[in-house]
């Protein structure tokens, strides 16, 4: 059962090789130092990309939004659910990515009261033309109240690890060797470990040969 569904992950794991991962900062502007922002809040992004969300202290979420009625989710939304670090300054320990299936704009934004009203929306892939996203910004302060998609859907959440967010492309480029050395690892592991053990076969016979004439010789 394992092995079978395991090769339709390998054969996307090694197309997927050229994808880049686009980190975003929720809650915290890197640049400004504000709280209630995504940074960076324009992200363009290729189809299979991922895009990996960290938690800054809120409480926060991540929200797919509708264009056309802002702080609230389209319908089949991606969400994080909140996410809260343990400590008041660092990044949660968990990150939520969801995954790039084509180059439509991403219209995103937190739910917590006040958050999207007060501008912390952001947006992957905007359109072309026009400032949509201070569009977005300027209709989102309008509203009176953000909704969320009732359970985490639509990306994954899991162990924030800092040395894969901020290796982003060297690690998925190296992960093409990686993922075609194993086969040649194993093979070679494998001859190593025939040689191996043919070694230790020829020590033993001849310590059991030597053993023998000492033997002999007594
Ligand atoms: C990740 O790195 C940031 C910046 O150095 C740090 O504040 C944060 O605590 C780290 N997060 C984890 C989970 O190690
Ligand atoms: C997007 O982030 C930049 C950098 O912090 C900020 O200057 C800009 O005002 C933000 N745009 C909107 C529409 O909020
Ligand atoms: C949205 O906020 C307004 C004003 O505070 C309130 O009257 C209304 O009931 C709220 N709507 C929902 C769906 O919570
Ligand atoms: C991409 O497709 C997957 C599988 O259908 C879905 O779970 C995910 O939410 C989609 N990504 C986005 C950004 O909508
Ligand atoms: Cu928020």
């Amino acid at each position: 059962m394992r092995f079978p569904s395991s090769l339709p992950y390998l054969v996307s794991f090694v197309s997927a090789a050229a994808a880049t991962t686009h980190d975003v900062n929720v809650g915290n502007d890197l640049k400004t130092l504000e709280g209630l922002r995504y940074s960076p809040n324009v992200t363009t992004a290729a189809v299979g990309d991922t895009v990996v969300f960290h938690f800054w202290p809120g409480p926060h979420d991540v929200v797919q939004g509708d264009y056309n009625s802002p702080c609230n989710p389209l319908k089949d939304a991606f969400y994080s659910g909140f996410i809260q670090p343990a400590s008041s300054s660092g990044e949660a320990d968990q990150v939520f990515t969801i995954t790039i299936n084509d180059t439509n704009p991403i219209w995103i934004y937190c739910s917590e009261t006040a958050h999207c009203q007060n501008g912390m929306v952001a947006v992957i892939n905007p359109p072309a033309s026009g400032d949509s996203l201070s569009a977005f910004v300027a209709a989102a302060a309008k509203t009176q109240n953000s909704t969320a998609p009732a359970k985490v859907q639509g990306g994954v959440i899991s162990t924030n690890d800092n040395s894969t967010a901020t290796s982003t492309s060297t690690s998925s480029s190296t992960s093409t060797p990686t993922s075609s050395s194993p086969a040649a690892t194993s093979s070679t592991s494998g001859a190593a470990d025939i040689a191996g053990k043919s070694t230790v076969i020829n020590l033993i016979s001849a310590c059991l040969a030597v053993g023998i004439c000492w033997a002999g010789l007594v």
